[in-house]
């Protein structure tokens, strides 16, 4: 981004562009100054492939230093509000100094991640386990993670299952199904009444036969049945090539389940890359759908807007700025379609002008738009560029070795 840019009159330029063209350009302002993404603990610290975990110089060691890494990220962006935390990879023995510490960072503790994955008792399964005693533990542990949740202050129980089969006739799946709803539920009444279960499905991995939540279908089910305080959570990298993930969005909108996203970009798998670095188009249509239930909603809606990345082969805070900045470009732009055009095209079957459309606001240079934001919030006209110039990366690979 140049310095001598004179952004005042490029913004001022935009907001009349944008206004002959009948787009309110303060509604979108006002919007972009409330966002609110959540990064995730496990984004700062060291991860691998299936092959082989990777060091980087300076990762976070620890939940404090995860902290730490988190809070930069909401120093450069002003909008990176909230971490959430995977327990046991974030245990500490006082919670409360945990919460107490982001807080004097300038960050809250967002949802909770119990781990149903990584102990030998889970290696048939955990909630849907055929065994009782090993239901009875898992339950157990994402009960612990509730108390946790009130200790942190925080909203959302998020869940994701690594159970399933690898080979037909390993178990039944019937069984599994009645197994999974029993324990779903004895969770749901260990919540309190504020707080919401998040249920995230994905298509396969690591059981490669049978999954027990493999899809949005699965889940809405399942969370349709617990009750009111149950949401579908929705990652962008678990579902199959070609799938419509924005129509998935839709529906669970209008169904008032959408509980919240993990936001990343998927190329074959489970890949946690970068938000938006594959494909920015699927990212807008996707905020293109909550920008129009939020125009519904009187301007509000609660979503949980999480990151669910673990970055190998690019630095972990650099690649977390890049993924917050994607969610702010699309949204941006998603607040700038022309509602009112766009419906019109649709009742007049007019497929043309109503692609069009979209594909107008698609296109819109938003930047201007950007720095005003980022200047009402106080952070730099280009967060990447400002970290990367911090020496922050530096001076952790020297403490942490
Ligand atoms: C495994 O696929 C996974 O990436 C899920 O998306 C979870 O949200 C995440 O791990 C953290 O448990
Ligand atoms: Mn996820
Ligand atoms: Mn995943």
């Amino acid at each position: 981004m140049s310095k001598t840019t004179d952004w005042n009159a490029r913004y001022r330029m935009l907001v009349e562009e944008l206004e002959a063209d009948g787009v309110q350009v303060d509604v979108a302002r006002e919007r972009l100054l409330r966002q609110h993404v959540e990064t995730p603990s496990w984004g700062y610290a060291d991860s691998g492939t299936r092959f082989k975990v990777f060091h980087q110089a300076g990762a976070a060691r620890t939940p404090f230093e995860k902290l730490e890494d988190a809070a930069q990220v909401m120093r450069y962006t002003g909008i990176a509000r909230s971490v959430a935390i995977h327990v046991p990879w974030d245990k500490v023995d006082d919670y409360a100094a945990l919460k107490r510490r982001a807080e004097e960072l300038g960050i809250a503790i967002g949802a909770v991640n119990p781990n149903l994955f990584q102990d030998d008792d889970y290696r048939f399964g955990s909630l849907a386990h055929p065994d009782e005693k090993v239901r009875k533990k898992a339950i157990a542990h994402v009960l612990e993670c509730i108390d946790i949740m009130r200790q942190t202050g925080s909203r959302d129980l998020s869940l994701w299952l690594a159970d399933g089969t690898d080979y037909p006739g390993q178990d039944d799946l019937r069984a599994r199904k009645r197994r999974l709803e029993e324990s779903l539920a004895e969770i749901y009444r260990g919540l309190d009444p504020h707080m919401r279960l998040l249920l995230e499905y994905k298509l396969f991995e690591p059981a490669f036969y049978s999954t027990d939540v493999p899809d949005w279908g699965t889940a809405f089910l399942h969370v349709t049945r617990l009750g009111p305080q149950a949401y579908v959570l929705v990652d962008l990298g678990h579902h199959a090539h070609g799938v419509n993930v924005e129509q998935i969005v839709a529906f669970l909108l209008d169904e008032r389940r959408l509980g919240g996203f993990h936001f990343n970009a998927r190329k074959y798998a489970d890949d946690d890359l970068t938000t938006g670095s594959i494909n920015p188009y699927e990212l807008f249509l996707i905020y293109a759908e909550l920008a129009a239930a939020e125009e519904r909603n009187g301007g509000r809606l609660d979503v949980a807007y999480m990151i669910d990345q673990s970055h190998n082969t690019k630095p972990k805070v650099e690649a977390t700025i890049q993924s917050v900045v994607a969610l702010q470009e699309a949204y941006a732009r998603a607040l700038l379609i022309n509602r009112k055009r766009l419906e019109a095209a649709q009742q007049a079957q007019d497929v043309v002008a109503a692609e069009e459309e979209l594909l107008k606001a698609f296109r819109r240079d938003v930047t201007p738009l950007l720095v005003q934001v980022r200047r009402e919030l106080g952070v730099p006209e280009d967060p990447l560029e400002a970290f990367r110039r911090s020496g922050y990366a530096e001076s952790a690979a020297r403490a942490r070795g």
